[in-house]
């Protein structure tokens, strides 16, 4: 099943077809004579997938506001036809990351059918533990797997334990738990024993964990809470995985960094201790600003591949880190952010794969930084556009996803169908 008309992919396809093949062909030549295959390149380009987050298909918000579009996902069956679109134009999202409770549906094993017919399945599993459920018997405001008050703690347990439960049903393999755990003001928690009670709630979830599952744990360093939180850092997180045993590591999301770190160098310390289970991809300037990858510091998510792509040629052992968006949209058509941010962390996956890895290696041992840093600059400078849009076209995908996109007018489509719900103004993230 597909959303997008093939007809009109072929179409556009048809149009730009020759020029792709002019462009690739001539940057073919170039990396040869780098003794670089375009061909072995561009089957990495087809192979790389990355998840869409379910949440990001609706426009995001501030604490402020929200200005939805028109003809929006609704509910989660119509988000999953939004990622269908994603993938049919990119060739490179074929899974969904749910976020629980707000994709939570009676009957897992439709929801699960729904998204195989568009060849989509489902990837790492969320919990939400940062707000408290309509009708909800304890609260989360003073925290949840750390808070004071065992009856919220016992409720944010068992909350992952079914997120666990709702992943099986789907197929995922994986559960991603951030909270918003934390103190706003200096003296109101105990630093310690707020970090002992979510060790030991945390506990609780890692044995209800199928043998084959991956428990990844997220840090960030403010927001809600404004002065602590409880997994502030990659260095609480790597604590906390330690502490909870070999299926709990790592989830480094982008935008959850005090400005300017070093986070390339953190990746690669997590994957020296086999702790490194994922990615949330998006970009930043001030904070969790949660703007599209790539769009502001492509050079350092090329940075991040690097490690990444020299872990894989290492061929470190137990890597197998998860890739997913993690958004917000506050000005743009989702769907368009989607595509573009999955191409733009599939583009760095394949300039970091154009590094010579044994002559950086050289260059390291001899202390050589200038050559060192220019060939991680030669790799960053390449133009791989045309790997990435054969990689599509071979794909079925759109050489030009944009274009297709507004070609097909499937947003406008959606409009009469999918009509807003007048009441539902909405603020916050989705
Ligand atoms: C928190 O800011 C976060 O990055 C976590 O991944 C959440 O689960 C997600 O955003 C969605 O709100
Ligand atoms: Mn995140």
């Amino acid at each position: 099943m597909r959303r997008i008309d093939s007809a009109v992919v072929h179409e556009q396809n048809e149009q730009e077809f020759k020029f792709l093949q002019t462009d690739f062909n001539a940057l073919g030549e170039k990396l040869s004579r780098d003794g670089i295959d375009i061909e072995a390149i561009t089957k990495a380009a087809e192979a790389f997938q990355i998840a869409v987050p379910s949440w990001g298909t609706g426009t995001g918000g501030t604490r402020f506001a929200r200005f939805p579009g028109q003809g929006e996902p609704r509910n989660i069956f119509e988000k999953v036809e939004d990622c269908a679109v994603i993938n049919e134009l990119s060739g490179c999202t074929d899974s969904i990351s749910p976020h629980f409770p707000w994709d939570k549906v009676d009957d897992f094993s439709e929801l699960k059918q729904h998204a195989a017919a568009f060849g989509l399945k489902w990837v790492s599993v969320n919990s939400n533990t940062f707000q408290d459920q309509p009708g909800q018997a304890v609260s989360y405001k003073y925290g949840s797997l750390s808070n004071t008050e065992k009856a919220s703690r016992d409720l944010a347990i068992q909350h992952n334990l079914d997120c666990i439960s709702y992943g099986q049903q789907l197929g995922a393999k994986s559960l991603t738990v951030w909270v918003g755990d934390g103190s706003n003001h200096p003296g109101q928690q105990h630093f310690q024993r707020a970090f002992e009670r979510y060790l030991a709630s945390a506990e609780q979830i890692y044995k209800g964990l199928p043998a084959d599952w991956e428990m990844h744990l997220e840090h960030k360093m403010f927001e809600p809470a404004f002065y602590s939180t409880v997994i502030q850092d990659w260095g609480s997180s790597i604590l906390a995985a330690m502490h909870l045993g070999p299926k709990c590591k790592s989830l480094v999301d982008l935008g959850h960094h005090a400005p300017n770190t070093n986070i390339e160098m953190i990746v690669a310390r997590l994957i020296q201790f086999k702790k490194l289970g994922g990615f949330h991809f998006n970009d930043s300037k001030y904070g969790d600003d949660d703007l599209d990858s790539g769009s502001l510091q492509p050079y350092q998510q090329f940075l991040i591949f690097n490690e990444l792509v020299d872990a894989e040629h290492r061929k470190e052992a137990e890597f197998n880190p998860a890739y997913m968006l993690d958004q917000s949209h506050n000005v743009t058509d989702p769907i368009e952010s989607l595509v573009t941010s999955a191409i733009e962390v599939q583009r760095s996956y394949i300039k970091a794969l154009l590094v010579n890895r044994d002559a950086l290696y050289g260059y390291q041992e001899a202390n050589d930084a200038i050559m060192a840093s220019g060939e991680l600059k030669r790799a960053f400078n390449f133009d791989v556009a045309p790997i990435l849009a054969m990689a599509r076209y071979r794909k079925g995908a759109a050489i030009n996803p944009l274009k297709t996109y507004r070609a097909a007018k499937y947003r406008q489509s959606m409009a009469p169908v999918r009509p807003r719900d007048p009441k539902a103004t909405g603020s916050g993230i989705i």
